[in-house]
């Protein structure tokens, strides 16, 4: 049975200081393991980066991204098809991924940090993934304002396709993200975005969703940690899935397949 449902999308991180699992995966063989497992639980796509994105992280220098990512999307590559994205802000450090064999830009920036990031885009004929995000990693989570959430996150997506586009990217490789958490209110912001979900998917785009840990499902389960919050992401999860977003962005795949299938499975018992 072909069940309708997001992909999973897995994150591996060659970060030493990323919020939900820092510093697990920078013993490259790690990361590596890391990877092979999240495989075999049935990720769709790995998600690699080399730079933590969590409010008041250190920002790393290109070189030191690349030699971190380089090796690993080239051992993965070597023993898997699984399609993999690569997280960086970094227009040189994208273009050395796709040569080491990944095929999708996840740009938190949208692909704003570098005046060269459109053209690169454009160039490399890869995947992007556009998310939103206010301000700036270090900063972000200072005082984030908005008027209505989920009609400027929808409108700043909108306007970077657009920018995308009319630099050369085809409008097939583009993506949109709302970008859960950056520079967002804990419930106040992130919460609404969720619930509006299928406004961002009526933009006509792919849609990733990534809220696996986030800082607010702490915030509604008694301050969990960040290891503790697997029912939270799933059930974010399941409401992306339920506004019909095109994958997820997650650290536990196993667990997250499986509710995925469930609800797929029950939806199409009801259109049967
Ligand atoms: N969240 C993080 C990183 N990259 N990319 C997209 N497109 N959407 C997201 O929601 C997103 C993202 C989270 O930040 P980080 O501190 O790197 O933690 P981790 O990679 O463990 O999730």
């Amino acid at each position: 049975m072909k069940l309708q449902r997001p992909r999973v999308m897995g994150v591996v991180n060659a970060t030493p200081d990323s919020f939900s699992d820092g510093g697990r995966f920078l013993d490259p063989a790690a990361a590596l393991d890391h990877a092979r497992r999240l495989i075999a639980e049935g990720a769709d796509i790995l998600d690699v980066g080399a730079e933590s994105t969590r409010p008041g992280a250190d920002p790393v220098p290109a070189a030191v991204e690349i030699e971190r990512l380089v090796p690993l999307i080239g051992a993965i590559r070597a023993e898997s098809a699984v399609p993999i994205s690569v997280d960086t802000m970094k227009p040189e450090v994208a273009r050395a991924a796709m040569a080491a064999g990944a095929s999708i830009w996840n740009d938190v920036t949208a692909l704003s940090h570098s005046p060269d990031s459109l053209a690169m885009a454009a160039e490399l004929g890869c995947d992007v993934v556009l998310m939103h995000m206010q301000g700036e990693p270090r900063t972000m989570q200072a005082e984030p304002r908005y008027d209505d959430v989920v009609a400027e996150v929808a409108a700043f997506l909108a306007e970077r396709s657009h920018a995308a586009m009319a630099a050369g990217v085809a409008h097939e490789r583009i993506w949109l993200d709302p970008g859960i958490g950056f520079g967002k209110h804990m419930l106040r912001h992130n919460l609404p975005l969720l619930a509006g979900l299928d406004r961002i998917v009526a933009l006509g785009f792919p849609v990733l969703l990534g809220a696996s840990r986030k800082a607010f499902i702490g915030a509604l389960s008694g301050g969990a940690a960040a290891d503790q919050r697997l029912g939270g992401s799933i059930a974010a999860a399941l409401a992306g899935a339920a506004a019909g977003v095109a994958a997820v962005r997650v650290h536990d795949v196993a667990e997250t397949v499986q509710a995925l299938n469930v609800q797929a499975a029950i939806a199409q018992a009801g259109s049967a």
